[in-house]
């Protein structure tokens, strides 16, 4: 998606590592904001360069597909990571946790600091964002099944920047005060909405959850400001990418797709969870709160 994030920094030392590991030579790029044709041009480059295999975190599935559709006519193997683009456009995807899994947990979370009914703001990154707007849906229907009386009220886009996730948090907040929590669904608008709550006083009357990097929330979980939100590895997804796109190399994606799992190094078997969308399987989230956030290393 773009590189000025701990997220992506430590994506690419995880697939630095496997890269290392494979004897491959990686190219970890991306634009330094969420820039969407940029995003588009690094692709176009590599294909020029004749790359053996392209991998990517799309910030938009339908703007980023036509260039790794090219890449992909061109005899280079493409597959996705952490957001995905179109299907055709890309082998396999490495995805983080199941969408629906992404979308209980979030709202599980909520109901746990805010109680089951009420308005809901859900800062994004752009709005065009494929895991953001999988996850979204999901967060929508687990509430329609579960907890009818909780509405997502508004979808703001905080693009991928920390003061803007917190400045329409702020805005928000100040023509909504009825609004009972905020979903922060990537790492760069949790410590904003956080920001926001804070400047507002209104820390422990509006709730805040959803995505945190521990480097970026863990001064928030200690005070209190959040009381927990949930990430997974990104060394790992990074890892794995590059164990997607050996599997592609090694020409072994219908074997894989036979036996139901990928072999990904020091993950050991990732599970194919849906052979025809060529969907591979991280994990389960991991839940940060005050007492286990120094814990992790990213
Ligand atoms: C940002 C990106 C990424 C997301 C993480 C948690 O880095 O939006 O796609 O998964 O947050």
């Amino acid at each position: 998606k773009f590189t000025s994030d701990p997220y992506m920094v430590a994506a690419g030392e995880g697939a630095q590592e496997a890269c290392d590991e494979l004897g491959y030579t990686l190219d970890f790029n991306g634009p330094v904001n969420a820039d969407i044709a940029a995003q588009s041009d690094i692709i176009d480059q590599w294909t020029q360069k004749k790359y053996t295999a392209i991998t990517i975190s799309a910030n938009d599935a339908d703007a980023l597909s036509p260039a790794m559709k090219a890449a992909s006519d061109a005899g280079i193997y493409t597959s996705a990571w952490d957001a995905d683009v179109n299907a055709d456009s890309r082998e396999l995807f490495l995805n983080q946790v199941t969408f629906e899994g992404m979308g209980k947990t979030m709202v599980d979370m909520m109901v746990e600091e805010a109680g089951d009914s009420g308005d809901f703001l859900v800062v994004t990154a752009v709005l065009t964002a494929p895991n953001q707007n999988a996850w979204i849906e999901e967060m929508k229907k687990y509430m329609e099944a579960n907890y009818p009386d909780m509405r997502i009220a508004d979808i703001l886009a905080g693009d991928e920047d920390l003061a803007k996730s917190r400045d329409v948090t702020l805005n928000y907040l100040r023509s909504h005060p009825e609004t009972k929590g905020v979903f922060a669904v990537t790492g760069m608008a949790s410590p904003g909405v956080c920001e926001a709550i804070e400047q507002l006083d209104l820390v422990g009357k509006v709730a805040v959850t959803g995505l945190g990097v521990p480097s970026l929330i863990k001064d928030y979980l200690k005070k209190g400001t959040i009381k927990q939100c949930c990430l997974w590895s990104p060394y790992d997804i990074g890892y794995g990418a590059m164990y997607l796109a050996k599997t592609q190399i090694d020409g072994k994606v219908d074997e894989a797709k036979e036996q139901g799992y990928i072999e990904a190094g020091r993950l050991g078997k990732l599970e194919i969870i849906d052979k025809d969308k060529g969907i591979v399987l991280l994990g389960e989230p991991l839940i940060f709160t005050k007492d286990n956030v120094d814990d992790y290393n990213f």
